[in-house]
């Protein structure tokens, strides 16, 4: 393939293709114009937590160069945009008073994006929780769930008039995994199943915040999960079991309540009276679209250790900079999975991220095998019946990677986060003349 020519033949008419970012990898600016502290502010600025010791304090300066990214992506010639706002710029501490100058910077946003062309699709919540809700029990609390409706529409109350597509929550799952149960992530708590409170929590705030944005006119709402195909490690019944039991864990607990209204029998039971009567059919309320995050299938074995089963490397396949193994087949794999179990239940689909981390460097031929194989995959799932909308690649550009600081690079464009410095890489090009071969 020369270029990227050819690469989004076969995708449907209006097939979106965008790329993703989220607010506290890109923004920087953590204490201006009054926005608050969030829980990775925190747990960024506390010793050991983050390799380096990298915070998100200026990461992509994205606050004060938001033009030259809007640019960037008009050159690049995505139909689409997927950005996160961060609920301490809009709201300080997380409910009561709003923080007008952090909301003018999302309208602004929002007005270059559609002037350029480029549709907005902003997340709610990408795990920058005001500080101040943490303190008062954070999302083991059930509070946290009606103040993010609360917040939800008074972002739509503010962007709805151009804004009609939202996601809730990016990859629950992950919030839940990292932040509560082994703490490798913000608020760094480390509850083990004492962190189950806070999937059915986020849940509800989902369910919570589609009402809120529906009744402000939102034509289309979704949650964006975190799915891996799973397979067991071998034939052993232990191993069959533990795969089950891992799929429960990581893909059914978010995906079972909204689009089927309950929870998987044991997880319901180990959750006991975190449930409420009429929080399922809150959680339920129907959503336009499931957006989903892929990255790689997992391989999982019984384990006698805390956790009853125990991931194992997938042999034979090249694995990224991360060392996650590169199986753009478990795309496909996941996608008509998905549609096996939920049958009518299951939405209409959007990759809402999928991507690598690759070393530092401009040449990322890496990336465009990643990327050329994961669009080939999805198209087979298309011809196989999902109906999938969109694909947005992880990410726009370099950023700070969580608990690896600076040091995984995920970007189409690289950032030298010396100087903060744009220079799109091999991939951004390969993508651009498909998006050209495409409008052509
Ligand atoms: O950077 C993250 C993103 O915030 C959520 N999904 C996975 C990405 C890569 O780890």
């Amino acid at each position: 393939m020369v270029g990227g020519v050819g690469l989004l033949t076969g995708f449907p008419d209006g097939f979106e293709v965008g790329v993703s970012t989220a607010a506290y990898q890109i923004e920087g600016a953590i204490a201006e114009d009054g926005r608050g502290p969030s829980v990775w502010d925190t747990f960024s600025h506390t010793p050991g937590r983050i390799k380096n010791g990298d915070t998100g304090d200026v990461a992509c300066d994205h606050y004060h160069r938001w033009p030259e990214d809007v640019a960037l992506m008009a050159d690049l010639g995505v139909d689409a945009y997927r950005f996160s706002i961060a609920w301490p710029r809009v709201q300080p501490t997380g409910s009561g008073a709003l923080n007008r100058p952090g909301l003018d910077f999302y309208d602004r946003l929002v007005d270059a994006l559609l002037e350029r062309g480029i549709a907005a699709l902003p997340t709610l919540f990408h795990w920058d929780l005001p500080q101040a809700l943490e303190d008062q029990g954070g999302w083991l609390s059930r509070s946290t769930a009606e103040r993010f409706a609360e917040y939800a529409g008074h972002v739509a109350d503010r962007l709805g008039d151009r804004v009609h597509r939202w996601i809730t929550l990016n990859e629950p799952v992950v919030h839940m995994a990292d932040g509560y149960a082994f703490g490798g992530g913000a608020p760094g708590q480390a509850l083990m199943f004492g962190a189950l409170p806070v999937a059915h929590h986020q849940l509800l705030g989902h369910g919570l915040a589609v009402r809120a944005l529906r009744e402000r006119g939102a034509t289309q709402v979704m949650i964006t999960n975190n799915c891996s195909p799973v397979q067991p490690a071998s034939d052993d019944e232990a191993d069959v079991a533990a795969a089950t039991l891992y799929d429960n864990f990581h893909n059914r607990l978010f995906n079972d309540p909204i689009l089927l209204g309950a929870y998987p029998e044991f997880l319901e039971s180990l959750l006991g009276d975190v449930i409420r009567d009429g929080d399922l059919a809150i959680i339920s309320t129907p959503v336009d679209a499931l957006g989903i995050n892929y990255y790689n299938p997992m391989r999982i074995a019984a384990s006698d250790s805390d956790l009853p089963f125990e991931q194992r490397p997938i042999e034979g396949v090249p694995t990224t900079a991360f060392g996650w193994p590169v199986v753009p087949d478990g795309l496909r794999d996941l996608l008509v999975g998905l549609r096996e179990t939920y049958g009518s239940a299951l939405p209409p689909i959007y990759i809402t991220e999928n991507g690598c981390s690759t070393d530092d460097g401009i040449g990322d031929s890496f990336r465009v095998d990643y990327l050329g194989g994961h669009l080939g995959a999805l198209r087979q799932a298309i011809e196989a019946g999902v109906d999938v909308r969109g694909y947005y690649i992880w990410s726009l550009m370099d950023n700070f990677e969580w608990a690896e600081g600076y040091h995984q690079r995920f970007g189409l464009v690289h950032v030298d986060f010396e100087t903060l410095e744009r220079t799109p890489r091999d991939s951004y090009r390969w993508l651009q003349t498909a998006l050209q071969e495409r409008k052509s």
